[in-house]
């Protein structure tokens, strides 16, 4: 390992104990393959910001109303964070300032619902979020959520289920409806459930945590609803996370109509949120001008090409594809078919002793636990941000297939490390370069 200290020459040496732990994460991250499909590796310019002087401000409010002094700057990043990001996606009204994706979901709640109100959402087990009614997360335990889910496989299978969705959405009459999912490879298009909320009074909100990077670049369509001029076509609320695709720091963004700002606004402060991390949002306000380049473009091009050529190499080494492959930067792999035995879990491990970093993940109709599960879940963005294209994807899914094939040969298992190890020096991430 390397000495990694001069990103963080002060730490090193007043708190060596915790500088160890940061080189230690430092290598993880430079010399593994980093393929879970909710991280990436930010830009310099974004880690700055990240760490600037903005963390030592109070600034609980808004731009210009705030409820501290000392606030002139602190607007002003705010004020550009917010207008960079409803330019990026043409949306109404912004609002910046969730933590993360859990928040902004919570906020859109408070905002819409009351508790013991019917939600309709995508089945956790099928590819939906914690926050879209699981019952051991507080959206379960508050509303009343029924789950729609996917079709079964077969061609042009493990699609949302319109149908059922239509059909659940006329007999139980929702508030709200949620699409948008952390385990779903195809695009969702927005109109026809716009109009399925239309028909039975419901808001319509689009949880795009995963692929708003890839909206933003116009490789996805956009699901950004506005009810500034005429019919909203789109969602009255998008909510996501700007850390995924999106290439931003860890944190959480909403989109929604002008007609729901104030109350978006409100729910985000003082109901759920104390003092916004305007360190964070001035991260965020870089990210988003990033994203507003055409180099953003290109690279959320590279990135779902690449999962595209991942997938087929994945395929070609026996694994079933869930939905049959991508439209986006994710793939959900069956491990059934490459060997019934194999679950999630012990595959999610070797691949960690052979530094191929990835997460289990239920597949649709899983007769495994989530903690168990059938299924290994990938992405693309991090390593495409790394410069990586289609020749290393197909070589990382062979190294896969021959570590998961020769999982208790501890010979195999450290050829594949080191020949991580040398993919990844090729490959370093934006920090180290
Ligand atoms: N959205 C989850 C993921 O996709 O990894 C994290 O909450």
């Amino acid at each position: 390992m390397s000495d990694y200290s001069r990103f963080y020459p002060l730490v090193s040496v007043q708190d060596p104990e915790l500088g160890t732990i940061l080189d230690l994460e430092v290598w993880r991250q430079s010399s593994t393959l980093q393929l879970i499909a909710s991280e990436n590796f930010t830009s310099k310019a974004v880690l700055e910001a990240a760490g600037s002087v903005l963390t030592n401000k109070y600034a609980e409010g808004y731009p210009k109303k705030r409820y501290y002094g000392g606030n002139q700057y602190i607007d002003r990043v705010e004020e550009l964070a917010r207008t960079r990001l409803t330019d990026l996606f043409s949306a109404d009204h912004a609002n910046v300032q969730p933590h993360a994706g859990a928040n902004a979901n919570a906020a859109v709640f408070l905002a819409l619902l009351k508790p013991g109100d019917t939600v309709l959402a995508m089945r956790l087990d099928q590819g939906g979020h914690l926050t879209h009614g699981s019952p051991v997360n507080f959206s379960g335990q508050l509303y009343r959520f029924v789950s729609y889910g996917v079709t079964p496989s077969g061609p042009n299978g493990e699609r949302i289920d319109m149908e059922n969705l239509y059909h659940l959405a006329r007999t139980e009459k929702p508030k709200l409806i949620i699409v948008g999912a952390t385990a779903y490879t195809r695009i969702i298009e927005v109109e026809p459930l716009r109009k399925i909320a239309d028909e039975v009074g419901a808001f319509l909100m689009f949880d795009a945590a995963h692929v708003a990077g890839l909206i933003a670049a116009g490789v996805y369509p956009s699901p950004v609803g506005s009810s500034k001029s005429g019919k909203n076509t789109g969602a009255d609320v998008v909510t996501f996370t700007t850390h995924k695709t999106m290439r931003g720091p860890r944190g959480g963004a909403i989109l929604c109509t002008e007609e729901l700002a104030g109350a978006i606004d409100k729910a985000v402060f003082p109901g759920l949120q104390g003092g916004p991390l305007e360190h964070i949002i001035a991260a965020k306000a870089v990210a988003f001008k990033e994203a507003a380049s055409e180099a953003f473009v290109e690279y959320q091009k590279a990135v779902v090409a690449n999962a595209r050529v991942l997938a087929s190499a994945l395929e070609s080494q026996g694994f079933r594809l869930v939905s049959g492959g991508t439209d986006t930067h994710m793939i959900v792999a069956d491990l059934r078919t490459f060997d019934p035995e194999l679950t999630g879990k012990e595959a999610q491990e070797v691949l960690d002793l052979a530094g191929i970093t990835c997460n289990r993940n239920q597949i649709p109709y899983d007769p495994r636990s989530p903690f168990v599960t059938s299924g290994l879940r990938f992405g693309t963005p991090a390593e495409t941000t790394a410069g990586m294209g289609g020749s290393e994807m197909s070589y990382i899914a062979e190294l896969i297939g021959r570590v998961l094939r020769n999982r208790t040969d501890e010979a195999v298992v450290s050829q594949v490390a080191e020949e991580v190890t040398l993919l990844c020096s090729k490959f370093p991430p934006p920090f180290m370069q």
